[in-house]
């Protein structure tokens, strides 16, 4: 009797344990810092939205209006903001930035705080609000809006003194009371020195560092919009990309020292251009370039709009390099978007389509070199199964390793998009991409970075079998999704 009860006893200690073992629980890779902010990830996922610069610039052919410029020149006879938002949609960009105010310091709505505005102007009679006419455009499309106030401002007699401040931040008050949401705010950092400045048409220095007391004007409109996004050279949300061409580094951090970008020391636009693998603050890469040549409209740079190729190659070393891209698009004096830049919107469009038309990995069988715990949780299926929530990882003691993905039949391979699982941060330091030849792996693809996502272009290749290779990363990879195109 006492040794069949022991022996139960046994039985129970043993069906416990199994229990136990099957439900174990694997922590998740612990963050790699800094991490993005909720209101970062949201940007992330917009990957690209349209740039809008339209000003008394689109009427005297500058790019840089002194701002001695009279409203009346301001005469857009037959404006649709409904054709611009209808284009950029379907472009399939996700949001516009409006310049409501550039250098010139013409605003493009009603300001209470001046009488250098449209309400000056012919447009409308002097009744129109085209930052408003814009938002609710932007509304209807689903379209994110954003807004461009230029911190420089040539038409001010009293910039480059304390009551300046005071007016720009009441016209930010102004636009963030009568608009909602924003998702993205631009300071623009350019300050050319010389302009009219109400009649006195001199140069003037400030000192952008100090002049502009950033602090208490970030922290009034975020206290009115707390989601918005805030880009200038130095961040705090993102960050200029360090050039207008269209490009960051193929090796591009998230990550940057903010006492590094305000030490202005020299390599400064490189440094922005790769920003750092050590970086103590997460400031994400915004890639900034226009259509055309000049960020205005010109009648001379009809022929000059990017093709739909380039503005592909554009797609790839922005967002394709994980950045996110503001392409700029100008209205031209008509008030509408010139029919050459629709047509090169649409081809580019029609391109991405057709290259990213089918993703050859989704829902393919994964076989990987090791999975974190050995939990289906972390197993390399995730990466295939069209979820970005879940994600392969490995061992925190384990740095490299690979991905292999059957493609089930032989097929041309041209593109490979990688995604980390940014939320836990960076971390992929170097990796490759090869494919199956005859039993041997070929590489095929090599790169560094990958952060929101990659997307590598290879010389067309037939292969069923496609392998990414880890090398080199700050901690075990976590990977969320690759696609094969
Ligand atoms: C620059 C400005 O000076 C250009 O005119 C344009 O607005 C561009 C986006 O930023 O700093």
């Amino acid at each position: 009797m006492n040794h069949q009860f022991f022996r139960l006893n046994l039985l129970l200690i043993g069906f416990v344990f199994v229990i136990a073992s099957c439900q174990k629980t694997v922590t998740p890779p612990a963050p790699v810092l800094p991490l993005p902010t909720d209101r970062q990830l949201a940007w992330h996922e917009m990957e690209q939205y349209a740039f809008v610069h339209f000003t008394t610039n689109t009427f005297t052919d500058k790019e840089w209006g002194f701002g001695d410029e009279k409203p009346s020149i301001f005469n857009p006879t037959e404006l649709d903001v409904t054709q611009w938002t209808k284009t950029i949609k379907e472009a399939g960009l996700k949001g516009l930035v409006l310049t409501c105010k550039h250098h010139d310091g013409f605003c493009l709505w009603p300001s209470k705080f001046t009488e250098h505005s449209v309400k000056n102007s012919p447009y409308k009679n002097g009744q129109g609000n085209i930052v408003d006419e814009v938002e609710k455009a932007c509304r209807v499309d689903s379209l994110k809006f954003g807004v461009y106030l230029s911190p420089w401002d040539r038409n001010r007699a009293d910039y480059g003194s304390p009551s300046y401040i005071e007016y720009y931040r009441n016209q930010l008050k102004e636009l963030f009371a009568a608009h909602k949401p924003v998702f993205e705010m631009w300071f623009d950092g350019a300050n050319g020195g010389d302009g009219f400045y109400g009649g006195a048409n001199e140069k003037r220095k400030i000192d952008g560092k100090t002049y502009y007391d950033w602090p208490t004007t970030l922290n009034l409109i975020r206290e009115m919009e707390p989601n918005v996004i805030f880009f200038s050279d130095a961040g705090p949300d993102i960050r200029w990309c360090g050039n207008e061409q269209g490009y960051v580094n193929q090796t591009n951090w998230n990550t940057i020292n903010v006492d590094t970008l305000y030490a202005g020391k020299g390599g400064i636009q490189e440094l922005l251009n790769t920003g750092e693998e050590n970086g103590t603050s997460w400031i994400p890469a915004e890639v900034d370039v226009s259509i055309r040549p000049g960020w205005f409209y010109h009648a001379k740079e009809d022929s000059l709009v990017k093709t739909p190729e380039q503005l592909f190659d554009i797609y790839l070393s922005s967002v394709g390099r994980g950045a996110n891209l503001i392409l700029n698009i100008p209205p031209d004096r008509r008030g509408l978007i010139h029919e050459n830049d629709v047509a090169a919107l649409q081809g580019w469009k029609k391109l991405i389509d057709e290259r990213f038309n089918t993703n050859l990995a989704l829902n393919k069988p994964v076989k990987v070199s090791s999975v974190r715990g050995d939990t289906p949780k972390y197993a390399g299926e995730t990466v295939t199964d069209g979820n970005k929530e879940t994600y392969w990882a490995t061992d925190d003691d384990v740095q490299t390793g690979n991905l292999e993905i059957d493609l089930g039949e032989t097929k041309v391979i041209n593109y490979v998009l990688i995604q980390e699982y940014i939320r836990l941060g960076q971390r992929i330091k170097n990796f490759s991409v090869e494919v199956e030849k005859e039993g041997k792996w070929q590489e095929v693809a090599q790169g560094t970075t990958i952060g929101y996502k990659r997307i590598l272009r290879i010389d067309p290749i037939e292969a069923q079998k496609v392998q990414i290779v880890f090398k080199d990363s700050k901690a075990c990879p976590v990977i969320s999704n690759v696609e094969v195109y």
